[in-house]
């Protein structure tokens, strides 16, 4: 049997007006990069752009990638307090995806970097155009779970999900509009 997924979505944690300011904003001024992966001697652009924003110092490894904080400027502190304050859970660290459209995506994976510590929280916020946010069992690769995360929606995962759980958004090509996905981390440099 799968373990209970401990994950949570509150739809309309911003509001829509909220959303679209942080929306724009964060389209315009984060310096959104196509990084590439390699894979068996092979290299691989990423179906999506990418910006890392994190505390002075604080650095993240992910599939072959290697990426450094240099402080949080201050649209992205505000939203991080918000959030640390409705998740109860303190981040020091934002990984943020721009799916320019339906046909960019996120292959499967957990969250299970060592620097992430064990059981982390990771909460995912949500911008743009909807879509579909889908959970595995690890055990099994049978049971999914999908959750359509929404422009101004806030999805917690909680301790366990990145244990038993491995998570994609796959693509969906009807969707003709952007969307951006924030997941704040809490990293622990030292490890
Ligand atoms: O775009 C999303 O909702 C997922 C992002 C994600 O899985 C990640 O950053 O690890």
């Amino acid at each position: 049997m799968s373990s209970r997924l401990n994950a949570e979505l509150i739809e309309g944690f911003l509001s829509s007006t909220e959303a679209d300011e942080l929306l724009m904003e964060l389209t315009n001024t984060l310096e959104w990069r196509q990084e590439s992966i390699t894979l068996y001697g092979k290299s691989h652009p990423i179906p999506r752009l990418q910006c890392f924003v994190a505390s002075k110092g604080v650095g993240y490894r992910y599939s072959n990638l290697t990426m450094e904080g240099s402080g949080f400027p201050n649209i992205l502190e505000s939203i991080k307090d918000k959030i640390e304050s409705t998740a109860n859970h303190t981040f020091n660290a934002v990984l943020c995806n721009l799916y320019r459209d339906g046909h960019d995506s996120m292959g499967w994976h957990s969250d299970n970097e060592p620097e992430l510590g064990e059981q982390p929280v990771i909460a995912s916020l949500s911008l743009g155009s909807s879509r579909t946010f889908r959970f595995r069992d690890l055990k099994s690769r049978k049971e999914t779970i999908d959750f359509e995360l929404s422009h101004g929606s806030l999805l917690i995962m909680n301790a366990g999900v990145q244990e038993y759980w491995e998570h994609s958004v796959p693509k969906r090509l009807r969707v003709k509009q952007p969307r951006i996905n924030l997941t704040f981390r809490l990293i622990d440099p030292t490890r």
